[in-house]
């Protein structure tokens, strides 16, 4: 694998990924544009990237009562099929997930286990068992925030200046 610029490429990706985070969470949370009646310029305080695994927590919490279950996983993914054969493929875990296609694959990667090039439905429910890491049924805030982490981080290595 062949990399070119080391830190500014460490940089890119993770502005990249933090750019299909955003654009994720806009595509899920803003609502049709309504301008505001305010006179004074809102002060906007940069989201860390733990509020934005947050946002996509409760995003994807879908009936709100602050866990996901399996179900929930499952409808997520279930969404990202977006030919019903059964099996989620880069180019439509990417569609659904509004992510950059580079950032797309990464994460791809890292979810994908036996690297055959294919998320199966079959396997969600095991993806489901690496976010709920006490094993008790359900995916809590912390447990999504710290999984999503262990992803970011590995994306990060992935393509790190270090690797050759
Ligand atoms: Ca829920
Ligand atoms: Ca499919
Ligand atoms: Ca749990």
């Amino acid at each position: 694998m062949s990399l070119t610029g080391s830190t500014s490429n460490r940089m890119w990706t993770t502005l990249c990924f933090v750019a299909g985070l955003l654009l994720c969470v806009g595509a899920a949370k803003l609502p049709s544009t309504t301008t505001t009646t305010t006179t004074t310029k809102p002060t906007l305080t940069p989201l860390s990237l733990e509020d934005l695994f947050r946002i996509m927590f409760h995003r994807d919490d879908l009936n709100n009562d602050g866990v996901q279950t399996l179900s929930e996983f499952e409808q997520l993914w279930r969404q990202a099929d977006l030919n019903g054969d059964g099996s989620i493929t880069l180019t439509e875990y990417s569609t659904t997930l509004h992510f950059t296609r580079f950032v797309s694959r990464e994460v791809y990667k890292y979810l994908d286990h036996d690297h055959n090039g294919v998320i199966s439905m079959q396997e969600v429910p095991r993806l489901f068992t690496e976010f709920d890491t006490n094993y008790d049924g359900w995916i809590t805030e912390q447990e999504f925030v710290d999984e999503t982490f262990r992803m970011y981080n590995f994306v990060k290595k992935d393509i790190g200046p270090d690797k050759k």
